[in-house]
């Protein structure tokens, strides 16, 4: 069983993360990495704190010369902003300052304060500030690399920001070199100016924005997850992961919600076969049954527009019950590229674990091979 934990706050110390189930012998390249943390790093419309940090990741265990012990890997990637809040954020003694009583409207500010009874709402958001999105970036990333050795990539796009959406059929060749040319990740470039105008415009008038963005699976055998019982069925394990991304409101496979307005002989996707089994289409997004069935696994998320807003949304003081404008937290206007970035990695680790569940073993050259043999027979079959 692959699992992870991670722990930190925004302003604290680090962001760590154990990760147990790696087999050995898995390949780790620390640059590929430090790449993905950059990716998430940036983009137009984030804030200030993309401009302080340099997001690397230290392993600090379960690896030796580069390559997995079968032992725990722990990742941690620093916080510098962690020297300007010392006094506010340090375990052993705080100041008090920068104190937050007016919780805005969206964020888990009012009712983490009032479930875990605190008075001060910055020990809600200090954990549940999007920085924690940076550590599950870095696990993600060593899942790819796992995935990679057996022929599965994941990558990802932005397909809209706010009412600025791509409408392209991708062509996977070019996606990647399409994606890196600009800094919004999207496939048809002609729209980002559009899309930076967009961002212009909301931060101008204190506003947040947010989008859709589309994270693809390529290589993936069929036969991940399972129909058996309702907490083994893949969809809804990467649907709930993926929901546990800060700011995702929606999460759709294939053709998702447009599936729902169309006749069956216009959705289902007919199968052929011709070297393995094929779909003429993928509308499923390489789901059906809950397992993934051979086809690209295709998955959309909705991300809501961040909370902060500069100019700020009523509210309550926590502390007088008086009516007052929402805090303002330093903040992104817009995160969409950084979403998909993060939807990227929480993908790579579902697949990743679901991977280690059906081929379980404690080595790369038995968990490749029995993947190999496995393609092979169903491929015959
Ligand atoms: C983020 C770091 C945070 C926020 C953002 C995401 O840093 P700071 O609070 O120091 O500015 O910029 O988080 C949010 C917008 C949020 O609402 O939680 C990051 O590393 O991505």
């Amino acid at each position: 069983m692959l699992r992870f934990l991670d722990a930190g706050e925004t302003h604290g110390k680090a962001l760590v993360a154990i990760i147990e189930g790696l087999p050995a012998n898995l390949s780790i390249d620390t640059d590929k990495i430090n790449e993905m943390l950059k990716k998430r790093q940036g983009g137009y419309g984030r804030g200030g704190r993309m401009k302080i940090e340099t997001d690397t990741v230290e392993i600090l265990s379960g690896v030796r010369g580069k390559k997995t012990l079968g032992s725990p890997v722990a990742l941690m990637i620093k916080n510098k902003d962690y020297q300007n809040w010392e006094n506010i954020m340090s375990p052993e003694f705080s100041n008090g300052e920068r104190a937050v009583y007016v919780a805005r409207p969206g964020h888990a500010d009012l009712t983490g304060a009032l479930k875990y009874d605190h008075e001060d709402m910055r020990n809600v958001l200090e954990r549940a500030s999007a920085r924690e999105t940076a550590i599950r970036t870095a696990v993600g990333a060593v899942c790819k690399q796992l995935l990679s050795e057996l022929g599965i990539s994941v990558m990802s796009r932005v397909v809209s920001i706010g009412d600025v959406a791509d409408a392209s059929v991708v062509n996977y060749d070019n996606y990647e070199n399409n994606i890196s040319s600009n800094e919004l990740r999207m496939y048809d470039a002609a729209l980002v100016d559009e899309a930076k105008k967009l961002i212009d415009k909301a931060k101008q008038e204190g506003e947040s924005l947010g989008g859709v963005v589309e994270v693809v699976a390529l290589g993936v055998p069929a036969g991940l997850g399972s129909y058996v019982q309702f907490d083994k069925k893949i969809d809804a394990r990467i649907g709930g992961a993926i929901m546990s991304v800060q700011a995702i409101k929606g999460v759709e496979f294939g053709i998702g919600f447009e599936a729902s307005k169309r006749f069956g002989s216009k959705v289902h996707d007919e199968i052929l076969y011709s070297d393995g089994y094929k779909r003429r289409t993928n509308n499923a997004g390489g789901i059906e049954g809950g397992m993934t069935n051979g086809e690209p696994v295709v998955m959309r998320a909705a991300m809501k527009p961040i909370p902060t807003l500069y100019t700020p949304l009523k509210s309550v003081n926590i502390k007088d019950k008086s009516v007052a404008d929402a805090s303002v937290e330093r903040s992104d206007i817009c995160a969409v590229s950084a979403c998909s970035v993060v939807c990227e990695a929480v993908l790579a680790f579902e697949l990743a674990s679901a991977v280690c569940e059906k081929f379980c073993s404690d080595n790369m050259g038995e968990l490749a091979k029995s993947v190999d043999d496995y393609k092979k027979r169903i491929a015959q079959k």
